[in-house]
């Protein structure tokens, strides 16, 4: 028998107080009122200047798993195969292992929506996190007790619920069922078991990394918090190849420690260091803005860790850096003129 109920509740309460009313949640919500919610409570910047969101007193180490029972709800292999899909773009689940995918697939049940059901009422207790099978959610936000605006909606794909059960505050939207649909969902214990850790270890860790990259500075902290979700660890030895000029790019990446040369082959062959990067910096966004070849090779310099962001979480999620990295382009160009005296091959750039 599971003990759903058995929570630590003490040692998560509310760590992240002020922070539940700026939440677009950028990585599953797919057509957004992003004026409206954006930024609704102030501009851009004071989001970067508040102190961490993420709990700090989360202590994984409590939540050790003292229950060695594992839920599961039989399913069709069909299925099974459908919610091994729905899962496989929620980036909350990434850095589960293979095993802890398949705990994650045993505990969701399904549950069957329909047209103007409410999925979650905003101010109650957190029960379930759910994952979309099929259907349009709607989001609404009370922000005054009696207006509810629609701030968003989800369609067809993506996840909800997470907050109120990471965070152990009250349910911060209400999700309304705009046709029917199916969802999976995961209870609470579950959640906090499987899923918890892991997260939370993550965003700790890439949290300080991510808020001292300028480019940044115009996500809001719940899309830093997706996007710290989305980041994958990479490490090197010294002297290995990062990035091949002239492949196609697959993402791009952060510097967590140590540092990587960029080396250039312009048209005549000749190789140039054009650059090298440290912790904060970011290179292999080029080839994913101007969607061609990578302009540069890169090689680590000494050992070095390295977050990469894959290329369809970068179109996600970094779309309100967009503007900024097409105008790096022409520091880019103008570095080149220097280095290589000419811009005969960068002239296509864009
Ligand atoms: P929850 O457990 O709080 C409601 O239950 C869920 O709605 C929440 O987790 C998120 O998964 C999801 N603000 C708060 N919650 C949101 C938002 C949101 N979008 C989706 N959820 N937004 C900020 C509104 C000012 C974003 C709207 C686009
Ligand atoms: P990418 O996806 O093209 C190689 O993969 C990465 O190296 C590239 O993205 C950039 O992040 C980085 N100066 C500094 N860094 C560069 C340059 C560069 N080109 C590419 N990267 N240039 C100035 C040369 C003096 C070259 C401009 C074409």
């Amino acid at each position: 028998m599971i003990n759903c109920f058995r929570r630590k509740k003490k040692k998560y309460e509310a760590h992240c107080i002020g922070f539940k009313e700026n939440l677009p949640e950028s990585n599953t919500v797919l057509s957004l009122d992003v004026e409206n919610s954006r930024y609704e409570n102030g501009p851009p910047n004071r989001f970067t200047r508040r102190k961490s969101v993420f709990a700090e007193h989360y202590d994984p180490e409590e939540d050790e798993d003292d229950d060695n029972d594992k839920v599961v709800y039989p399913k069709s292999d069909e299925q099974r195969q459908q919610l091994a899909e729905s899962v496989r773009n929620i980036l909350l689940f990434r850095s589960l292992d293979q095993e802890q995918v398949q705990e994650v697939l045993d505990a969701m049940f399904e549950r069957k929506v329909q047209t103007g059901e409410v999925v979650i009422h905003q101010g109650d207790d957190g029960d379930n996190f759910y994952v979309i099978q099929s259907g349009i959610y709607n989001i609404h936000v009370n922000t005054d007790q009696e207006h509810e605006k629609f701030v968003g909606k989800y369609d067809n794909t993506g996840s909800f619920g997470e907050l109120a059960l990471m965070y152990n505050q009250p349910r911060a939207a209400t999700i309304k069922a705009a046709t029917d649909g199916s969802l999976w969902a995961m209870n609470r214990q579950v959640f906090r078991k499987i899923v918890l850790k892991g997260a939370f270890k993550k965003r700790r860790e890439y949290e300080t990394l991510l808020e001292g990259v300028p480019l940044l500075q115009f996500l809001n902290p719940y899309e830093r918090m997706n996007l710290c979700d989305a980041l994958m660890p990479k490490s090197y030895k010294d002297d290995e190849t990062i990035i091949k000029q002239g492949e196609v790019g697959d993402g791009m990446y952060f510097v967590e420690s140590g540092t990587v040369r960029i080396v250039m082959v312009n048209e005549s062959g000749e190789e140039k260091e054009v650059s090298k990067l440290n912790k904060g910096q970011y290179f292999g966004e080029l080839a994913l803005v101007t969607h061609k070849p990578r302009a540069a090779s890169v090689y680590s310099v000494g050992d070095v860790k390295l977050a990469f962001l894959d290329v369809q979480a970068f179109e996600r999620l970094l779309g309100p850096c967009m503007d900024i990295m097409k105008r790096n382009i022409n520091e880019y160009e103008e570095q080149f003129l220097k280095v290589f005296g000419s811009k005969t091959n960068i002239g296509d750039l864009r």
